[in-house]
């Protein structure tokens, strides 16, 4: 199985988050990355190699060039009013506020958040595009090895599945796994599935696709109405237009464990089956695990292997872009046993 890295991730390392009314140690920590890759040459993996550039034009077809811009110079414009700290957002133009962008860092970064537990940092940027690159260089590898290619694994960090198209949100700045879909798409997939595994639900995948035809978006997760992100991931929401019917979400109770939440995958898989996708992406948060400090399912260590076989059975190319999970001490040993499921056992 190849395995992609992203060295740059490192750059992004905040020390605190605002989280449960008050300041908090990050989660979403380069520790995270860490494990998960000493995991895997534990496990026996060998072909492990770096992100290759291919440049902003591919993270281009998942968002706007105004909000890169602003990404790339988010900290810089916050570090010339306050300092060099962490950028957070604190008022957003909610209902009765105009949509305007002003010139004001607060109020591009109310503009382009989601909620103020996602800090920017002087090195965001650079994490954030070598992640997305990182999804790309994945994505590339499956086209090159043809439709009976063995799974590539991506090992993006910071995390994407929250970002939407002009928007950062949960730890998430650029959308690895919509951006690898995009590529796939480009390099003549017909149709592509997101199967997105994260304990919380990816609205900024299902929004960059909710209109789209050609890509499926698959989600199992805690029930939003309980759970962040709160405001997508209902199971009402199905897609729109020509996405008409190729969005499936299965929300699912806290205190889930694996009896529950096989019998949602299978009815996720049955879905991907019926799509007939000439290629998938699994975006793969090990958050379901029972210890995760910030989640509510009960999934254990050897879960991740069943979850990863009954995923592998589809036989499609595919393409697992790393998302969540907080657990660090058991990060590592969650991925590799999901990843050991996927390629057969
Ligand atoms: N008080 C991913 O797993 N906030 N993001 C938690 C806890 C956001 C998780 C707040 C959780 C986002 C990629
Ligand atoms: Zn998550």
């Amino acid at each position: 199985m190849k395995i992609v890295i992203n060295p740059d991730h490192e750059a992004h390392a905040p020390e605190t988050e605002l989280t449960g009314g008050g300041i908090a140690p990050a989660v979403e920590i380069p520790a995270r990355a860490r494990t998960i890759l000493k995991a895997l040459e534990v496990a026996g993996h060998r072909d492990i190699a770096p992100f290759t550039d291919h440049g902003r034009a591919v993270i281009e077809r998942a968002h706007p060039p105004a909000y890169l811009d602003f990404l790339a110079a988010a900290h810089g414009d916050w570090t010339r009013v306050y300092g060099d700290s962490h950028a957070v957002p604190f008022v957003w133009p909610v209902r009765s506020l105009r949509q305007v962008i002003p010139r004001a860092i607060d109020a591009r970064l109310g503009h382009y958040s989601g909620d103020g537990g996602t800090p920017i940092t002087a090195g965001t940027w650079q994490a954030a595009y070598g992640s997305a690159q990182t999804a790309v260089t994945g994505a590339r590898a499956l086209t090159a090895a043809g439709p009976a290619s063995t799974p590539v694994f991506a090992l993006c960090r910071p995390p994407g599945h929250h970002a939407a198209s002009d928007l950062y949100m949960g730890y998430c700045f650029l959308n690895n796994a919509a951006i690898a879909a995009e590529d796939l798409l480009a390099a003549g997939a017909g149709r592509v599935s997101v199967l997105d595994v994260d304990y919380h639900h990816g609205n900024g995948t299902q929004a960059i696709f909710y209109h789209r035809g050609e890509m499926q978006f698959v989600s199992l997760h805690a029930d939003p109405a309980d759970e962040y992100p709160y405001f997508l991931g209902y199971a009402d929401e199905t897609g729109e237009g020509a996405g008409e019917g190729t969005t499936l979400n299965l929300p699912l109770p806290w205190g889930t464990d694996w009896e529950a939440y096989a019998q949602a995958l299978d009815r996720a898989c049955a879905a991907i089956d019926r799509f007939g996708p000439d290629a998938l992406v699994v975006s793969l948060g090990c958050d379901t695990y029972k210890e995760d400090p910030i989640s509510r399912f009960r999934l254990e260590t050897e879960d991740f292997t069943r979850m990863g076989a009954r995923i592998g059975r589809l036989g499609r190319p595919t393409l697992v872009v790393m998302e969540g999970g907080y657990a660090v001490d058991a990060l590592g040993a969650n991925v590799a046993a999901f990843l050991k499921g996927l390629a057969g056992g």
